[in-house]
């Protein structure tokens, strides 16, 4: 394997925005105040389990889910790393239900930032990877003035960046900014995110399939033969796949990302829109797979295409490598015709 070159974070933002003629380097700045809130959450993850910060803080947060403290912890950093750079003119996160506006003595930029503080959180009890995923988009109210929620509700097709960091067996950050894919392993000594992952093009096919089958009898028929057609063995398809779940979906999808995988959460008869948000988790997560080389539906429409209506709204996601997108788009698509000649 050809060796990286030494290339922080920071320069290889500041070598991103030179692409873009005209850029005023504020979004550069933005991401720089991300990497570092990025790393201060890191730091603290790390902790877990010295620092008195195990447990529940008793609370429940908007969609009725206990809270951990490091969930809080991680919401707030966010907040306090991003609130005065000048760049946001407004926050949306997991943890909060309405829009977070930026305090009157800050200056009001022209950003809009949503993010998912700590995702897969129920996992942080067993060390298991988590992490955070952040969207960007620009506003579309008018500039000098308060964000509103509607500068929040934009099309995932709008967001001029994307990325998550993952908090594993070490801590990377992955983004895109339009120029491609590219992961970044923070090292512990410099304390700094260096380039680790150029360019990084997910397969067009893959082995992997990622979804909780123990929601099996309460899934769309359709998909039900997907997941016992993967299971099947065929030497020409390379079936059967690989069962990988970790239930904490930025780790799943950062592994499928880079060895090929499809992650899917879908509707079933007991959540019709399945359990993940579109604005936290689902578009960025898709911005990012898609600018991989990969794809992500909700099963009929392309994720990036779906018109919010609410901040916590959720959707059913099929994401990972193109062809087998489409082949469970495919499966249930047959069963929905069936079904309706049955009737
Ligand atoms: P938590 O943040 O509550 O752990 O939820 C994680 C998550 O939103 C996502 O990261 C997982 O892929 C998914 O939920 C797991 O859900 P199931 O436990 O229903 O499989």
């Amino acid at each position: 394997m050809p060796k990286l070159k030494f290339m922080t974070l920071a320069r290889h933002i500041i070598e991103g925005e030179k692409l873009h003629p005209g850029a005023t380097g504020e979004l550069s700045k933005l991401l720089s105040d991300l990497s570092l809130a990025a790393k201060v959450i890191s730091l603290e993850v790390n902790k877990a389990g010295l620092a008195d910060i195990l447990g529940f803080t008793g609370d429940n947060n908007v969609h009725g889910e206990q809270v951990k403290k490091l969930d809080i912890y991680a919401h707030d950093m966010m907040i306090r790393a991003m609130d005065h750079g000048g760049h946001l003119c407004i926050m949306a996160s997991e943890e909060e239900e309405d829009i977070i506006h930026i305090p009157n003595r800050f200056r009001i930029g022209k950003y809009v930032l949503l993010f998912d503080p700590l995702d897969g959180s129920s996992n942080i009890d067993a060390n298991i990877s988590i992490g955070t995923i952040f969207s960007i988009y620009r506003r579309i109210s008018p500039e000098g003035e308060p964000g509103t929620l509607e500068d929040c509700l934009q099309q995932g097709l709008n967001q001029v960046a994307a990325g998550y960091i993952v908090y594993g067996s070490s801590t990377i950050l992955v983004y895109t900014a339009g120029h491609g894919v590219h992961g970044f392993t923070l090292d512990p000594a410099f304390g700094e995110f260096l380039l680790s992952h150029e360019d990084i093009k997910t397969p067009k096919k893959s082995k992997i399939y990622s979804i909780n089958e123990g929601n099996y009898k309460y899934w769309h028929p359709g998909l039900k033969k997907y997941i016992k057609y993967l299971q099947e063995e065929d030497e020409a398809t390379e079936r059967p796949y690989s069962s990988r779940y970790i239930g904490s979906m930025v780790a799943d999808i950062h592994r499928n990302l880079l060895f090929g995988g499809i992650f899917m959460y879908p509707a079933d008869s007991r959540n019709p829109n399945g359990k993940l948000r579109l604005m936290y988790e689902c578009n960025p997560m898709s911005f990012i797979v898609e600018a991989a080389g990969g794809r992500a539906t909700n099963g009929k429409k392309r994720i990036l295409e779906i018109q919010p209506t609410s901040l916590h709204e959720r959707t059913p996601i099929f994401i990972g490598n193109e062809e087998d997108v489409k082949l469970v788009e495919e499966f249930m698509a047959k069963e929905e015709v069936q079904v309706q000649v049955q009737e």
